[in-house]
Parts: structure tokens; sequence; C-alpha cells
């Protein structure tokens, strides 16, 4: 060898070699240094920078707030509360005539899952509709305002847990209840639960144009309880799957007498078939909705045993299989829609409940997946490589795993019980497979304490390698019970309402703008714009209104400032009232001026460098 090159080589092996100890050296010294760089690289996964934006929005439940919670992702920043099923008196919601009708008098509701509209099985971004488990109601969010467009109360329902999920198509929206009530609010006793008490299942649908729910049909079940469900996908779109538990019928103590068989079931729904059989009158009339009864018109219900009180089920991004959370046995079952569509042409049926022929569970079943200490699975999220991720409720982590073969991939902690998990486009036939965020119902001791109740918490996963990397933990208000992804590109927003001068009470020239009495009624036919209110264009005052104690007062306000994000405020002082008007938006307060008396009107968005001027006054002359 040319002695040159080997002194070249001899000098590059001693310095790797130095480097290599020193290295090893560092390394042990130095612990504390190697976590800040991890922690850093994981800080650089999540920062966005000023000026630029999050790639995805994370659309979640806000629980028994009412209300959608909408998230940044990666960043994990909150962007904007959006009031649903409960008044908010931030953005007026609930207080203007159409918010106050839609809620419907209610105070509270619990939303617990959103699904985003869906075309060909992906998010379109068009609309969100959310479950009230409280209240019976079912809810859509226009996503170009990120505002509640309908309120849809159901019928004969109790509580619309296993709901919503979509079609494919966004062809039906289906809500499955948790608790069996009687149908038709008729009374029956307790006694009676196994005779009287019905499960419920409600099938809506939704006009696009004219966004509007409408009840389509209902299915009477027996009185199990229905927990989760999902749509099937590609193959198996024209099912819908969902969880039971409760098969006891259990009346009392559900948290020992609703655990004591060894299997539950899952219910497998023909939507197509069952739409054939409303078309032929198929059904009975209950308080309004048309109800089909297995018992009597067979062929689009059946059932598969599966292992007790399972939580959720979550079809497969191909459609292929349909995979169901145990819950209180400690694995996750795969099952074969292509099993079930043989056996069910069989006929092939161990037994009937309540009219529905019940599949054998060996003939369904493809593969249990019960990885050694892992408890209480709730729920299934899929990547684009063939890999499901199980949240553990009871040993706080997620669980990675090949839905092809079984193998168990990777495991990692969550901090702390996790109920569902939302992967990036993770309900759609392609889900993109970079993050996951595990929706935990236990924080612990994470953050600063606020007493005695603490913040529930989210966590943050890269699952974009073969092995899941926790990045971080986020507080969120109560109750984070599920969430869907959905890339930035498919959220297209409006800037303003548009000027539509046919609208329905709506002013736009500032000329326009008048009271007109009719009885002891006065309509305010008024504009807000920067920095003023003009409720008269011809009185002296132009921003103020004189109405009579008793009369019954309308507001019916356009805000004409045609800008992005000029929000004008309405708030009237000690007569609690208080509602806002978007850019190019006509909303209208209604009450009854019942308090005679001198009361300030004023903008409470704040919307201009004259904001503290733009004001004005309610005189209620006394009777
Ligand atoms: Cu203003």
């Amino acid at each position: 060898m040319n002695p040159t090159l080997k002194r070249v080589i001899f000098a590059i092996a001693g310095a790797a070699a130095g480097l290599l100890i020193s290295f090893i050296f560092f390394a042990d010294l130095n612990k504390g240094d190697q976590n800040a760089s991890a922690n850093q690289s994981k800080a650089e996964k999540v920062f966005v920078p000023y000026g630029e934006k999050d790639e995805y929005y994370m659309m979640a439940s806000g629980g028994h707030s009412g209300q959608l919670f909408v998230y940044g992702l990666p960043s994990m920043r909150k962007i904007r509360t959006v009031p649903v099923f409960t008044p908010d008196p931030a953005t007026g919601y609930g207080y203007d005539a159409k918010s106050k009708e839609m809620l419907g008098g209610y105070t509270w509701g619990d939303f617990h899952h959103p699904a985003i509209s869906e075309t060909a099985g992906d998010y379109d971004g068009q609309f969100l509709f959310a479950n009230d488990v409280g209240n019976n109601r079912v809810a859509a969010v226009d996503l170009e305002t990120f505002h509640t467009v309908d309120i849809m109360s159901l019928p004969n329902m109790g509580g619309p847990h296993a709901g919503v999920f979509v079609t494919e198509n966004t062809e039906y929206i289906a809500l499955p209840t948790r608790f069996a009530r009687p149908l038709d609010g008729q009374f029956a006793p307790l006694d009676d639960y196994e005779s009287e008490y019905k499960g419920v299942v409600s099938m809506t649908t939704f006009d696009r144009e004219a966004k509007k729910f409408d009840l389509a049909y209902q299915i009477v079940l027996p009185p199990w309880s229905y927990d989760l469900s999902d749509a099937g996908k590609k193959m198996s779109s024209d099912w819908i799957v969902m969880t039971t538990y409760n098969t006891e019928f259990a009346t009392t103590n559900l948290e020992i007498n609703a655990s004591q068989n060894d299997r539950d079931y899952i219910v497998l729904l023909n939507w197509k078939e069952l739409e054939k059989q409303v078309a032929a009158g198929n059904y009975k009339d209950v308080n309004g909705a048309k109800m089909i009864d297995p018992r009597e018109h067979k062929g689009a219900i059946y059932a598969v045993p599966v292992a007790k009180s399972p939580h959720g089920v979550d079809v497969t991004p191909d459609g292929t299989r349909f995979i169901a959370a145990g819950k209180l046995a400690p694995m996750m079952t795969v099952f074969s829609f292509q099993k079930a569509f043989d056996a069910i042409e069989k006929g092939e049926f161990t037994d009937e409940k309540y009219g529905i022929p019940v599949l054998n569970y060996e003939d369904v079943m493809e593969r249990e997946v019960d990885p050694p200490g892992a408890l209480g699975p709730l729920h299934t999220q899929f990547d684009d490589r063939g890999n499901a991720f199980n949240t553990m409720f009871i040993s706080s982590e997620v669980v990675k795993w090949n839905v092809d073969t079984g193998e168990v991939i990777d495991r990692q902690p969550s901090y702390f019980s996790p109920g569902h998990a939302a992967a990036t486009e993770g309900d759609t036939v392609s889900p993109d497979g970079k993050w996951l965020v595990a929706l935990n119902k236990i924080a612990k001791d994470n953050f600063l304490s606020v007493g005695p109740s603490h913040p529930e918490s989210m966590d943050l996963y890269d699952i974009s390698g073969d092995k899941m990397e926790h990045i971080m933990a986020v507080p969120v208000d109560p109750e984070p019970h599920y969430a869907q992804i959905i890339h930035r590109d498919k959220i297209k927003t409006i800037t303003v309402y548009p000027k539509d001068e046919a609208r329905p009470n709506s002013v736009w020239k500032q000329d326009d703008a008048r009271i007109e009495r009719n009885g002891n009624e006065v309509h305010v036919y008024g504009i807000a714009m920067r920095s003023r209110f003009i409720f008269d264009a011809k009185a002296d005052r132009p921003d103020a209104v004189t109405v009579k104690q008793g009369d019954r007062v309308f507001f019916h306000m356009t805000n004409i400032d045609l800008d992005q994000d000029i929000t004008h405020g309405f708030g009237i002082n000690e007569y609690d009232l208080n509602f806002e008007v978007q850019p190019g938006q006509t909303s209208t307060l209604e009450f009854v001026a019942d308090k005679a008396g001198v009361y300030p009107i004023y903008c409470t968005n704040f919307c201009s460098a004259l904001h503290q001027e733009m004001s004005g006054y309610l005189l209620v002359e006394p009777k």
C-alpha cells in the first residue's frame, strides 16, 4: 500500500476510534443532554413557526359541554370552540332566534362522536355530524363556517351513544341507542324490561343543499345496550356494525349484572336492504318514525357473538374486516365480512334472538389478538400500511399490531387511561399513517393543579415509523370521547357570508335601516358596521330604539362589513341578552321588553379602534 494512503487510513481510523470513545464517554456522563436532544427533536416535530399553519384539523368531542373542540395538528393548539348542543355566550349561540329555536330549549348536550361527511369513503370536509347522548339529538356543523346549521331531535331513543357514523357517501348517519326504553314515550315498570323496553337505531339523512336532517327510518331491536358502531367500506359498504352489551337484560347494578355472559353480540345491519323494506312499506309508524321490526321483516339484520361487553367496533380501511375491542375481555377480535356474508348466504345460524339470526362465532371470526398484559382494549384506528392501533384503558397504552398477521409490533404508554384514539384520516378508506392522538380519561398529576378535579389529557404519537413515538401530552377540557383528524386541504372555509339582498330581514344600505311597529311587536331592521349601530336611518338618533314595556322586540341585525374577521357583538345591558353577527350575516334577537328603563346596547366583539364607541340605547317606556 502507498505509505501516504496508509497514514491517511490510520489517521481516519484513529480519529473514528477517538470519536467513538468520546461518544461512549460523553454518553455516559451526559444522559440529561441526550434526553434534552430527544425532547428537542420531539419539539421540532410539532413546532409551527409564526406565519405557518398546522397540517391537520382535529375535530374533537367536547363531551357534556355539548361543544366541538377544534385543534390544529401536530401543534395540538386549540383553535376554536364551536357550540353545538349548548348555548354559548361568547358567540351568542342559543340567544339569537335561529340558534335558540335549534336548541329547542335544552341547556346542555352530551356530544360524543364527531363524524365528518364522506364521499367514496373519504372525509370530504363539508359537514360534521354529532350525537347528543344527553338529549337524543343529532347536529350538523357546516365546515364552511364552523357554524351549527341543523339539530334534529330523535324520537323513541334513550341516548344515541353508538353514533354517529356515516356510510361511505353519507347516504345515512346512523345513531344506535345506548339505554333501552319503552317506545313512544310509554310507561312500563322495570320488571317488564325484557318485553316492553326496546333498543332503537335511528337512520337519518342529511340534505347538503338545504342543510337539513330527515329521519329516514328507525329499527326496533332487543333491549340490549348499543355501545359503538361503524359503517362498512368498499365490499362491505352496504353494512353497519354495532357492538352490544347488557344482553343479560340487567335493570340494576349493571357493573355486575351486565357482565355475566361470556359473549355479547355485534349486530350487522344491511342498510340497503332496510331501505328496500321501508320503500315496500314494511314498517309501523311509531311516534312519527317509520319503525322496522326484525321479528316481522327479516333478511337485513344479523348478530355475531363477541367477547363480553365490547366497546369499539371498527371497519378496516379496505372494508374486508371489522375489529371488536374487548373492554372486559383483553383482546381484539378480527372478523371477516366475507365469512359473515358466506354464512348468511348458506343460512348457517346457531340461534335466533328477537327475530335476528345469530351466526356462529367460529364461522365469522378470523383471529383473536391478545397482547400479554394489555388490558381494556377500547377502540381501533388504522394506518396506511395494514396496521391497527388499539387504546388500552386499563394498562394505559397504545398497541400497534398487524391486521393480516396479528403480530404485535409496538407498545407505547399513554398518560393515562385512553378511551378512543384518532389517527390522521383514520376512519376513511385511506388513512395516511402520520399521527395518532389518544384521548385520555385521566391525566393524574401531569399538569399544574387546578384543585381536586384534574384536567383530562391527550397524547400525540408520531406513527410514521415502524415504532410509535410519544411526542407530548396536552390537557383538555372534559370530555375527550372521540375525534376525527382531517387534512387542512379538505376544509374550505368562507371568509364572509355572501351579500344576499334577498335574504329575509337583511338590510344592506344604511338608508334602509328602519323600525316598524305592528301592534305590540317592534321590528328593528338594523345594521352593524364599524363602528356604529344604525337602527333607524331617518331618526335624530339612529342608534336608539324606544319601545313600550311589554312590547315584543325583534332586532334583525345585518353586519355589512364584508371584511374577514370583522364580527360584531350585540349585548343589551341588564337584559341578559347577547348575540353576534359575523361579516355579511343577518341574525335576529327576539325578546319581550318586560323591564322598563334605559338599557345601553354595545358591541361585545372587539371590532375596531372605535369599538368602545359602538353603542346605543334601548329605551323602554313604562306602561
Ligand atoms: Cu363592533
